[in-house]
């Protein structure tokens, strides 16, 4: 796709996730109760997730109807023009649920919705409560409402933020507990602050240094990747364990040293 191509795709993201995230700070702002479970007990879903993604999915069909589209919460649909549209209505449902102002809507376009092998063309990712809006287009670098942004450059891992997230699947999670036991005295500190898409956010804006989780779900980190990667963050989804994807993203100078360190702990 040529740079105005995926300018104009950009927009359209922009546009509907602006009023997505309107509609999720409403229902905050009303009520929010769980509308059932998916993979855990603790794995929740609200009404709101599911009505944020139904207005996204209208409105992008409404605009490109040949374009493929897969959500969190109502699954996928074929792509005619090669297009797909990975949207999380709400990544950070747990925050969103506990009045925690820490979730975005996320919604990112792609060549292809294998993660193994797609190519994301523009993403966006806003958070309602703070009305922070991070864009990317492929190759245009990334944007914090509407200006230009760059990652961090940390001296060493020592003096690195980190940050990364866990499953919802208690097993999983006593595994994931165990290597951030073994990187907690090797980083500046942790961060786990329960949004894929704004830890990834962070990391395209400095607020970050480097990020990892294993076992997100493509929408979770399609759009973020892309920002992060923008901004000069050096960012892979290539390492696949168990069937479950380590995402990472890391500042540069820190990047080879930290992916060692993920290997060498098991990340
Ligand atoms: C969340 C991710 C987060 C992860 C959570 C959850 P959701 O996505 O953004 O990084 O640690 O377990 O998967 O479920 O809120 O869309």
């Amino acid at each position: 796709m040529t740079s105005a191509a995926n300018a104009e795709l950009l927009a359209l993201a922009v546009s509907v996730a602006r009023e997505a995230a309107a509609l999720a700070a409403r229902r905050r702002s009303e009520t929010v109760t769980v509308a059932a479970t998916k993979s855990s007990p603790v794995d929740v879903v609200t009404a709101t997730d599911r009505e944020v993604e139904a207005l996204i999915r209208g409105r992008l069909r409404d605009a490109r109807p040949s374009d493929g589209f897969l959500g969190e919460e109502s699954g996928s649909g074929s792509s005619a023009s090669g297009l797909h549209w990975i949207v999380d209505p709400i990544d950070g449902t747990v925050n969103f649920l506990y009045g925690i102002p820490h979730y975005a809507v996320s919604i990112a376009v792609s060549e292809g919705a294998d993660p193994a092998s797609w190519s994301i063309l523009a993403g966006c990712v806003v958070n309602p409560a703070s009305g922070e809006l991070f864009a990317a287009a492929r190759g245009e670098g990334a944007t914090l409402d509407g200006r230009a942004v760059a990652v961090s450059a940390p001296a060493s891992l020592g003096e690195s933020l980190v940050a990364t997230g866990f499953g919802y699947d208690a097993r999983v999670r006593d595994e994931q507990g165990a290597t951030v036991m073994q990187l907690l005295s090797r980083v500046r500190d942790i961060r786990r602050m329960g949004a894929a898409a704004l830890d990834l956010c962070s990391i395209a804006v400095g607020r970050l240094d480097a990020y990892f989780e294993r076992g997100l779900n493509p929408w979770d980190f399609a759009a973020g990747a892309l920002i992060a990667s923008e901004a000069g963050a050096v960012v892979t989804t290539d390492d696949v364990r168990d069937g479950r994807r380590l995402v990472m993203a890391a500042a540069p100078s820190i990047a080879r040293e930290f992916a060692e360190l993920l290997r060498d702990t098991r990340a």
